[in-house]
C-alpha cells in the first residue's frame, strides 16, 4: 500500500512554522515535498534558537521532516529558469513570503498560471485582503487580531496570548485542508487555483465560540457562564473567561496534592450536568443533588466559583493522576495538567507515533511531534529533516539537468 499523496510534487517555498507546518503535513501523507531554499542561508530558522552549535535547531528540523532540500537564488536569471522547470514539473506550489515577495521575484500568479495552468498556488499571509494586507505577520500578532489575545487570560490582567501557536500551525493547518481540496478539484477541472490562508482569518475560525458569545452578549447583556457572572458588570465585548469552559458544560483548573511545590499539580474539572449526582456523591456533598440551588444547570451558574472551590478541597487531597482515575471511573470529564516533560516521558503518546525520536547526522537524536492524523492505510514514518542543500544535485537531476550544466550552476552560486 503506498500513500495517500503519493506522486504529488510540491514546491516548498515557505520558510519559518506556518508554512513548513503545511507542507510537513503534506510530506507525512506522502507528497514529494522539494524545499527550496536560499543558496548559503537557507531557511532563517535553521540558526534560531540553536542549542547544538552549528547544528540544524530543533525549531527547523521539527517542523521540516521527510522533505528534500535543494539550494537556489531565485533572483538571478539562471536560478529563475531553474524555478520556471520547477513550477512546470509540480502540482503545488505553497509559499508565505512578506506580501508582494513573489510578484517582486517576477512570479505573479498569472505567471506562474501560463508556465503550468495545474499547478494550485498556497499563500499563507498575515491578513487577507483589507487595511493590512501588506503587513507582515508573526505568531502573536495573529493572535492579537485574530480575537484570540483579548479573551485570553484573566479578568483583571492584560489581553494574553498562547502558547498553542495557532497562529503559525493553525494556519498550515487550513492551508494543508485548501490545498488537498484544491487536488480533488483539479481531477474534475484540470485546473489549479490560487489558495489563501490569513493569519487572522484562521485565529478567528478557531475563536469562533468567542464570536458567538459576542452576540449572545450584545442581545442578553450577560453571559453567564463566565467567572465575572454574577458579581462584575459585564461591558460591550466579550471579556476574558481565565480557566472557566465559557461553555454548556462548567469546567476550571484545581489544585491537587502537591500544587504548592509542582506548578503543574492541577486538573480540569468540568461538571457536565449528566454526571452532577456523582460528583455530589464523591465530594460528599450528597444533599446538592436535590438542593434547588444546585439542582440544576441554570441554578448552579451564580454559584460556580463555591461549587469550584468545594469540589477543590477534595482534588487537594489527591494527585492529578488519582483524581483522574477515580473520576473517570464516574465518566466525569477531566483532564490533568501534563506539563511538557511528563509529555516527552509518556509511553502512550510513543506508542502511537504522536511523539517520535528521530535521529540526526549532526545533532543526534531528539523528539518530535509525529503526525496527529492517522490514517490506516497512509501511516506516517517520520524520517529526519534535510540538511541545507542535500537534494539539490538529485532534483536537479530528476529535472533533467546535466552534470556540466549543474557544474556551472554550482560556480555561479546559483545553486
Ligand atoms: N533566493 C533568493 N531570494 C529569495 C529566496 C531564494 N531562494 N527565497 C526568498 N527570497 C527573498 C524573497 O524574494 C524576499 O525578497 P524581497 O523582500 O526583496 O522581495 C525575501 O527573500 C524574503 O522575504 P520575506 O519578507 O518573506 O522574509 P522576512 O524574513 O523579511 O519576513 C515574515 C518574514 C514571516 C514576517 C514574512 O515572510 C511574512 O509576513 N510572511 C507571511 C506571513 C507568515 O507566514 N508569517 C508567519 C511566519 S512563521 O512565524
Amino acid at each position: 500500500m503506498g500513500k495517500a499523496l503519493d506522486g504529488v510534487k510540491i514546491l516548498d517555498f515557505t520558510h519559518v512554522q506556518s508554512g513548513p507546518t503545511c507542507t510537513q503535513l503534506l510530506a507525512w501523507f506522502g507528497a514529494d515535498v522539494i524545499k527550496v531554499e536560499k543558496a548559503g542561508e537557507g531557511d532563517a530558522t535553521r540558526g534560531q534558537l540553536r542549542d547544538v552549535p552549528d547544528a540544524d535547531s530543533l525549531y527547523f528540523t521539527m517542523l521540516n521532516h521527510n522533505k528534500r532540500s535543494i539550494t537556489l537564488d531565485t533572483k538571478n536569471p539562471k536560478g529563475k529558469e531553474v524555478l520556471v522547470t520547477l513550477i512546470k514539473q509540480c502540482d503545488v506550489m505553497v509559499e508565505n513570503f512578506a506580501p508582494g515577495a513573489l510578484d517582486r521575484m517576477g512570479f505573479s500568479w498569472e505567471r506562474i498560471q501560463e508556465i503550468n495552468p495545474r499547478i494550485i498556488l498556497a499563500s499563507v499571509k498575515g491578513f487577507g485582503p483589507g487595511p493590512y494586507v501588506d503587513c507582515k505577520v508573526y505568531e502573536n500578532v495573529a493572535q492579537c487580531a485574530g480575537g484570540s489575545a483579548s479573551t485570553s487570560g484573566f479578568a483583571d490582567g492584560p489581553p494574553m496570548v498562547t502558547g498553542a501557536q495557532i497562529g503559525d500551525s493553525g494556519t498550515g493547518l487550513h492551508l494543508a485542508l485548501g490545498i488537498v481540496t484544491a487536488l480533488y478539484q483539479r481531477e474534475q477541472t484540470g485546473r489549479g487555483q490560487k489558495v489563501l490562508a490569513a493569519m487572522q482569518d484562521a485565529v478567528l475560525n478557531l475563536c469562533r465560540v468567542k464570536l458567538r458569545d459576542q452576540q449572545r452578549l450584545e442581545r442578553t447583556g450577560v453571559l453567564k457562564e463566565y467567572p465575572q457572572f454574577p458579581d462584575i458588570e459585564f461591558g460591550d465585548a466579550v471579556p476574558r473567561a481565565g480557566n472557566s469552559s465559557g461553555g454548556g458544560q462548567p469546567g476550571s483548573i484545581l489544585k491537587c496534592k502537591g500544587w504548592q511545590k509542582d506548578p503543574n499539580a492541577y486538573i480540569y474539572f468540568i461538571t457536565q450536568a449528566a454526571v452532577w449526582p456523582a460528583i455530589c456523591k464523591i465530594i460528599d456533598e450528597e444533599s446538592w443533588i436535590t438542593d434547588p440551588h444546585y439542582a440544576t444547570p441554570a441554578a448552579r451558574l451564580p454559584h460556580l466559583k463555591s461549587i469550584f472551590a468545594r469540589i477543590e478541597e477534595w482534588t487537594k487531597t489527591k494527585t492529578k493522576f488519582e483524581a483522574m482515575d477515580i473520576l473517570n471511573e464516574f465518566d466525569i470529564p477531566c483532564g490533568p495538567i501534563l506539563s511538557m516533560k511528563e509529555i516527552a516521558e509518556d509511553q502512550s503518546l510513543r506508542d502511537t507515533g504522536t511523539v517520535v525520536e528521530v535521529d540526526h547526522p549532526t545533532r543526534g537524536k531528539y523528539l518530535t511531534v509525529g503526525n496527529p492524523i492517522k490514517m490506516s492505510d497512509s501511516p506516517t514514518e517520520v524520517t529526519r529533516s534535510p540538511l541545507l542543500g542535500e537534494h539539490t544535485e538529485e532534483v536537479m537531476k530528476q529535472m533533467g539537468y546535466g552534470d556540466v550544466q549543474i557544474a556551472e550552476l554550482r560556480a555561479s552560486k546559483v545553486i
